[in-house]
């Protein structure tokens, strides 16, 4: 019998998650090893597998510690703090966890697009604070007659569209390029869309190619009565133009799931009561972090079994049979 493979964990993650990885490998936390230099020098060469959650860059200069390295695991349908094309020129192929994600986030996005725009947070304060006997709560903006425009109509993004169906709202999308097989109104310019509808939905991917791309022109586009929700990526908004278009009015709400620099959430924003404001639960339900959890083992067995990831990446394509254990 072979000795069990080693695999590394950069932090730790959820607890039936690190017991299945046990069950099946040698794990090793490089977040509780007294001296973490040292034991990427002596143990680094053994690691094979590497599972991690996304909040811990996989970079260059960790692949380089790391040359045997097979497989990196990671927990989320995002992978933008993964160096893939250090992973790909390192013969190492990534795996991510789309698909068993994609209806919790796009219920989550839903409810707080809702929540943005009916004030339901600031309503709920309100009840909290005794005002409503003495005076009922302000009226709110409405859902009614809006346009959204989604900006990247992936897996996620059509899960939301299909949501909004039933929500009676006109549905429009930017993205690359225009997907055949859709009813919804595609725009090849960002800016262009951000002038046809009065709600931004980001959806888009993060990373260099994102970056920014909401910025203080297409905030202005949108309009007054506009609303922007983000559950993709803080880095796809400019949020220092998005700061500036909330306190200005040049928007009139937004409701944000994820943030530049996580968990550091700008004081600008905490302080403004025409914003909602969530610490990145897109997927964080029981159910979808356990089918997440599951599939990052899946990923690993399934490579170390021989018989190739299950959920690579486009940017690490596997052609080749697995390594054996
Ligand atoms: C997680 C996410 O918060 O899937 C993603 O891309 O952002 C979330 O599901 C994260 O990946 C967990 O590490």
């Amino acid at each position: 019998i072979p000795p069990p493979v080693d695999i590394l964990m950069l932090k730790a993650m959820h607890p039936d998650v690190m017991a299945e990885v046990e069950r099946h490998f040698t794990l090793h936390r490089l977040d509780t090893t007294p001296d973490p230099e040292a034991f990427l020098r002596t143990v680094g060469p053994r690691l094979r597998g590497l599972a991690t959650g996304a909040q811990a860059p996989v970079d260059r200069a960790l692949l380089a510690r790391l040359p045997n390295l097979e497989i990196v695991a990671s927990l989320g349908v995002g992978y933008d703090t993964i160096d893939t094309a250090a992973a790909a020129a390192q013969g190492v192929v990534v795996t991510n966890t789309p698909d068993v994600l994609t209806d919790e986030v796009a219920d989550l996005a839903l409810g707080l697009l809702l929540a943005t725009v009916r004030q339901i947070p600031q309503a709920d304060r309100y009840l909290r604070a005794g005002h409503w006997p003495r005076q009922t709560y302000p009226l709110t903006p409405t859902l009614r007659g809006r346009t959204v425009g989604i900006l990247g109509l992936g897996r996620i993004g059509r899960a939301i569209a299909r949501r909004l169906e039933g929500f009676g709202v006109a549905i429009a999308y930017h993205g690359r390029r225009p997907q055949a097989d859709v009813p919804y109104a595609y725009h090849p310019s960002l800016l262009e869309m951000a002038q046809a509808v009065d709600v931004l939905l980001v959806v888009a991917p993060g990373g260099p190619e994102t970056n920014g791309l909401v910025d203080a022109a297409v905030l202005e586009a949108l309009g007054p009565q506009g609303l922007v929700v983000n559950v993709a990526r803080g880095s796809v908004i400019d949020e220092a133009a998005l700061i500036a278009a909330l306190q200005a009015g040049t928007i009139l709400g937004a409701g944000l799931d994820v943030f530049a620099r996580e968990p550091h959430v700008p004081p600008e924003l905490v302080a403004m009561d025409h914003v909602v404001l969530l610490p990145h639960v897109g997927s964080a339900s029981v159910h979808t972090r356990a089918a997440m959890g599951r599939l990052v083992v899946d990923n690993l067995i399934a490579w170390f079994d021989g018989r190739g990831p299950l959920t690579p990446v486009p940017e690490t394509p596997w052609t080749a049979v697995g390594s054996e254990r």
